[in-house]
């Protein structure tokens, strides 16, 4: 069987027993620090659940390179070998004023391509997952390959980054679809076009822990997974991000470039 494959239930439980360390904390006096803005938040459970993971992944896979959000990994300069990407909540800020609407995500990467990615909506208990070329899942339920909708056909989400900060943009992309949806959690939204209730999310600036699990999980259904100006992701930086069906990708380009 295919390595990664063979990592899947592993990395699934550990993906459990953080969900069961984070919903334990709801009952208890976070401890909060801001990052780049009043926005951008961490917790002491951020941390607790980034050092439990790399702690079982040194344990596991000692050697194997680790990249989290929240710095307890390792440097990097390039992707080479097998790298872990790790979000440990992704959607913090719902995790702290609602308990509701937040991630575990996880990635496992060998030479900068995607090969085992899985996002976790802690409170939906959705593990949405995928290995390349094996096709993605909700818990033990194949995703069917997305319906090539175009963006006057169906919903799409936009980070609340780009409706304040882009809001030209992103009303001309709400405007041209049926309707726009917000949730705050960049794995969920992904999740949730991947599961074809959306047909995009659009994202002014997202790191690569926010991109990894949900672009293996949506190109194994069909999406197309870009920056915003539809050139490759690039997993060693923060990225303007676009993921779509096929045709609402290109609508969503072509909009973009008449706004500049
Ligand atoms: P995070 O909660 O892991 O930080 C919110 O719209 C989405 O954008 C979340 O998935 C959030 O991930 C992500 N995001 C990326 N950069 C961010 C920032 N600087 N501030 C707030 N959210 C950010
Ligand atoms: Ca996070």
């Amino acid at each position: 069987m295919n390595q990664f494959i063979e990592r899947t239930q592993l990395i699934q439980e550990w993906i459990y027993d953080a969900a069961k360390l984070i919903k334990s904390s709801f009952e208890e006096n976070l401890d909060i620090q801001q990052k780049s803005n009043r926005n951008d938040l961490v917790t002491n459970i951020d941390k607790a659940v980034e050092k439990q993971f790399i702690e079982k992944i040194h344990q596991f896979f000692p050697g194997e390179r680790i990249m989290g959000e929240e710095g307890f990994g390792d440097e990097f300069q390039n992707l080479d070998g097998i790298v872990w990407i790790i979000d440990p909540i992704d959607g913090t800020l719902n995790f702290i004023k609602q308990q509701y609407d937040f991630a575990i995500m996880v990635a496992v990467y060998e030479d900068g391509i995607g090969q085992a990615g899985f996002i976790y909506d802690v409170m939906q208990d959705k593990m949405y997952s995928a290995h390349k070329g094996k096709g993605a899942y909700c818990n033990k339920k194949k995703l069917p390959p997305v319906k090539d909708l175009s963006l006057k056909e169906g919903l799409v989400a936009i980070s609340s980054a780009l409706m304040s900060k882009e809001e030209g943009l992103a009303r001309l992309v709400g405007r041209a679809s049926s309707g726009v949806r917000l949730i705050g959690s960049a794995g969920i939204e992904t999740a949730h076009v991947a599961s074809g209730q959306l047909i995009g999310y659009i994202a002014a600036s997202l790191a690569p822990w926010d991109i990894a699990a949900g672009k293996i999980i949506a190109e194994e259904v069909g999406l197309i997974y870009t920056k915003m100006n539809g050139s490759s992701i690039d997993l060693l930086q923060k990225n303007p991000s676009l993921v779509a069906t096929p045709t609402a990708h290109k609508e969503i380009i072509m909009l973009l470039n008449t706004k500049k």
